[in-house]
């Protein structure tokens, strides 16, 4: 049985929440949105280790807007839910809500995403990748593949959300590893929201007014595959006549680095469902939890794409 979603923001509707009569916990996700494929994957996970839990799982898409998320868990709130778990579409801007839900005594755990706020008895854990080594790791793909190549080296990054905790992040370790030698230049950065379409857009505006890019790094799978549309429509070989850096290591993005068209993926896992579903049982339990769950990833060359593939889980 699949779990009900509901579209935009607010309640998914139905139950009352806690204390309606049988014990299985109530668990309240505000969901960022749908816009690639690493968060559909995200989502897949959530309802499906849900459901295997025994958790009753209220879900609400945001659609990439921060006041649909604060509504959400406003809703949350009033339902008297039992844990609220959300990922923060952008860093800042949570305490006020995080405070509603503090004071009504429902724990929050933060997924997939951080809040930049300074008082971390406002939540009580965060699941989630380290963005800033992913994209340091991908700098020093980079500064490695292209240790022998004269400079400049000009690269055009595509970032994630604006304001975002993988958008700042991603760009800070990419930014601190490409430092390694000042032949590295970003010659423009702007953002692609995450998204296939706007990659593309962006993408097409870049090769407009430079025609020397030589590397592209994109914040996600999503928007290097809309950028490649780009490079292709442009007459030029995506992989080749510009190296491609993505991050999260979804089939469709490891399907174009095994095709050649991406030349290198560090991964970042979607597959948080179990363990959040974990810490829900255990901050219900009123058991202490580590404030801090990293999750485990790697990194894909084209011939590691090729062989992980026909086992990849998403
Ligand atoms: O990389 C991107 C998604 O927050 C880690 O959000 C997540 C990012 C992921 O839209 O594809």
């Amino acid at each position: 049985m699949m779990v009900a979603t509901a579209a935009a923001c607010g309640d998914s509707g139905g139950s009352e929440g806690s204390g309606s009569g049988d014990d299985s916990i109530v668990l309240g996700f505000s969901q960022v949105g749908a816009e690639s494929g690493w968060r559909t994957a995200n989502t897949k996970s959530i309802q499906e280790s849900a459901e295997e839990a025994g958790i009753e799982l209220k879900f609400a898409d945001a659609q990439q807007k921060q006041e649909n998320q604060i509504k959400a868990i406003r809703n949350y709130i009033a339902q008297r839910v039992d844990v609220i778990a959300f990922s923060p579409v952008v860093e800042s801007g949570w305490d006020t809500v995080l405070k509603e839900a503090k004071d009504a005594e429902i724990p929050v755990i933060l997924t997939d995403r951080a809040v930049d706020s300074a008082d971390d008895t406002l939540y009580e854990t965060f699941i989630g990748s380290d963005f800033v080594q992913e994209g340091r790791l991908s700098g020093e793909w980079l500064v490695e593949e292209f240790a022998d190549a004269p400079g400049p080296v000009k690269i055009v990054e595509l970032e994630g959300t604006t304001g975002s905790a993988p958008a700042n992040d991603r760009k800070q370790g990419f930014g601190e590893a490409i430092a390694a030698d000042p032949k590295f230049e970003i010659i423009a950065s702007q953002t692609g929201e995450f998204t296939r379409a706007k990659g593309k857009e962006v993408m097409e505006a870049f090769l407009q007014a430079h025609n020397d890019i030589d590397v592209l790094f994109a914040h996600n799978d999503d928007m290097g595959l809309g950028a490649i549309e780009a490079i292709e429509a442009a007459g030029l070989v995506p992989g080749q006549d510009i190296t491609i850096i993505t991050i999260d290591a979804v089939r469709d993005g490891m399907q174009a680095l095994a095709d050649g068209k991406i030349n290198f993926i560090a991964e970042c896992s979607p597959l948080l469902g179990p363990q959040l579903m974990e810490l829900v049982e255990q901050v219900h339990a009123g058991e202490t939890v580590p404030k801090r769950v990293v999750t485990e990833e790697t990194t894909f060359t084209q011939e590691q794409a090729k062989e992980a593939l026909p086992t990849r889980e998403y």
